[in-house]
């Protein structure tokens, strides 16, 4: 009796868990390009490209390697459209009684999935590095879920950096010598960029026709889409990049899409990748001399750290979290998101950055998007949706904590103590992007004041009730009390003027 073998397209590894344990010899591996999965939200046409291209050369793999694989194209007459419904078709065609899956990443999924009239065992995913089991003892009994302690679980757990149970250097995080502004020239190695083949070219057609109205540029298309060439990626960026990846991994510049990030996040995330060997590479290079501690460290961090504790927090909070508002934003997304005009550079560049590359980095969408979205107001369930759509990294369970979490405090503080929300002040210490903005980002009130600066105030005083007490926010709370009222009512009233420009759709 033959079982079905379910691979999703965020699951292209060869040591995935439900391969692990099938027969080639009987077993039926079962991949899909689906309708449902490439429209629950409009997502990015190179995010589509990326993971069909992948999708069909990890099968392709599998195939030459001696498995038995029923692949179905988006286009396939017999497509019926749905993960459950490639499933039941499968299961007829092949009399098969029992599904192995490896577990899912999101909870539309997990329950969809369950509703599959034929058994599905579920295999925990060995990708990561904490089970689920742990990452909830840890959480057991806990006020405050805080990164820094996990992360140091994980450092002890895999050895990283360690020395017998001491982090190496005697320090665990050195996260303060990381915030240096941009620096005057570039000196950045741009990440490689793959020529598409037969393969991939053949998806970019089907992608260009099928998704003609989606967000995102599909020219030109550079990302890997096999394990090896991401494997170039890593270690072209560890020979350039990492050095500096500490320094500069807060700063942000006009025309500089990737500084010295990785751009690895999209091939971990879909399996082409595998986290524990991303991280040995970059700790082998520290070994060699070729890092200094605080790259080594602060990469290593955002992977065994922030990537697992991001995971963690998604599992443990449930199918809900996605639908959270704990500060009551209800403003509609602006249009400037999806590409239409707006004055205030910063977020022109992040946008149309999204826009052809499907990336941005972190502190462009924190600082940045999510900064804005959060001081104006906007409703968290689109910020949401749009982050899932418009970056080919995003799966539910990484992007929500992020977004949600992390980014909005629609969570009411699980992920972050405090919401990331600063002035334009921030902004300009980080980046070159002001000199090229209409707004005066040094003015405070007035025609031409910076957005963020109005509405930092605005959103401190709207939420004063809530915020006010927070110890790591008493020393905003008495500058803006030290300012004389006049002052104060010209700044609310300024950012009520300026939002409502925003709601009535004029160019701001
Ligand atoms: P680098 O800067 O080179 O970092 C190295 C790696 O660390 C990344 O590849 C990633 O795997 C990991 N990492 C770093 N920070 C985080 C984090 N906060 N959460 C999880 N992993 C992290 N990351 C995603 O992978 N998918 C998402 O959908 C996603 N959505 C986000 C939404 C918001 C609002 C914010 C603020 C962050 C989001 N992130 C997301 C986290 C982070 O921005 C990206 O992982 C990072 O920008 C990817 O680029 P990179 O590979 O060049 O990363
Ligand atoms: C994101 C995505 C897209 C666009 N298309 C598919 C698909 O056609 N088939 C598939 O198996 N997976 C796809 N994915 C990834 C899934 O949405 C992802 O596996 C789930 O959201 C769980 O993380
Ligand atoms: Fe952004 Fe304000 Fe700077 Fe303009 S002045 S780029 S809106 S922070």
């Amino acid at each position: 009796m033959s079982r079905l073998i379910l691979i999703l397209g965020d699951q292209l590894s060869d040591t995935i868990a439900a391969l692990q344990e099938a027969e080639k010899s009987s077993d039926i591996v079962v991949m899909a390009e689906v309708a449902d999965e490439a429209s629950y939200v409009p997502h990015h046409r190179k995010k589509i490209a990326f993971l069909f291209a992948a999708m069909r050369k990890f099968a392709k793999r599998l195939q030459d390697d001696g498995w038995q694989v029923a692949y179905t194209k988006l286009d396939d007459p017999e497509n019926t459209g749905s993960i459950p419904g490639e499933l039941i078709r499968r299961a007829e065609e092949f009399s098969a009684r029992e599904i192995l899956a490896t577990e899912l990443g999101e909870w539309r999924l997990i329950e969809a999935l369950a509703t599959c009239p034929i058994p599905v065992r579920q295999l925990e995913d060995a990708r990561f590095i904490a089970t689920h089991a742990e990452f909830e003892t840890w959480a057991e009994g806990r006020n405050e879920l805080r990164m820094e302690w996990f992360y140091r679980d994980m450092r002890r757990k895999t050895g990283l950096l360690m020395e017998g149970d001491k982090p190496v250097g005697e320090k665990w995080n050195y996260d303060h010598e990381n915030r240096k502004s941009p620096p005057k020239s570039a000196q950045f190695a741009p990440p490689l960029r793959f020529a598409p083949d037969a393969i991939t070219q053949e998806v970019l057609d089907l992608v260009a026709t099928r998704f003609p109205d989606n967000f995102g540029t599909l020219d030109p298309f550079w990302f890997a889409t096999t394990p090896e060439d991401a494997r170039a990626q890593l270690d072209h960026w560890v020979a350039h990049n990492l050095p500096g990846f500490g320094d500069y991994q807060d700063a942000m510049m006009t025309g500089e899409r990737f500084l010295n990030h990785s751009i690895l996040s999209l091939y971990l995330n879909a399996g082409l990748l595998d986290p524990l060997e991303v991280c040995r590479a970059v700790e082998t290079a520290w070994k060699a001399d070729a890092a200094p501690l605080n790259a080594t460290e602060g990469f290593i961090r955002q992977i065994i750290g922030w990537r697992e504790y991001i995971r963690g927090i998604y599992f443990l909070e449930g199918p809900d979290y996605t639908s959270r508002n704990a500060l009551n934003h209800s403003r509609k997304l602006p249009a400037f998101y999806w590409g239409a005009e707006t004055k205030m550079h910063c977020l022109s560049e992040t946008v149309a950055q999204t826009r052809e590359e499907a990336y941005a980095h972190h502190i462009q969408r924190l600082m940045v998007t999510g900064n804005f979205a959060l001081l104006a107001g906007i409703d968290p369930g689109e910020v949401h949706e749009w982050y899932l759509a418009v970056y080919a990294d995003a799966y539910e369970w990484v992007e929500a904590p992020n977004t949600i979490g992390m980014s909005q405090f629609a969570d009411g503080g699980i992920v972050g103590s405090k919401p990331y929300v600063s002035s334009g002040a921030y902004i300009d210490r980080m980046s070159n992007y002001c000199k090229s903005c209409a707004y005066k980002v040094k003015d405070k009130t007035g025609p031409e004041a910076c957005p963020f600066n109005l509405l930092y105030w605005h959103f401190l005083n709207r939420h004063r009730d809530r915020f006010a007490s927070n110890p790591r926010m008493g020393n905003m709370y008495r500058t803006w009390d030290r300012m004389d009222e006049d002052r104060r009512e010209t700044v609310l009233s300024d950012a009520d003027s300026w939002l409502k420009r925003l709601d009535q759709g004029e160019v701001v």
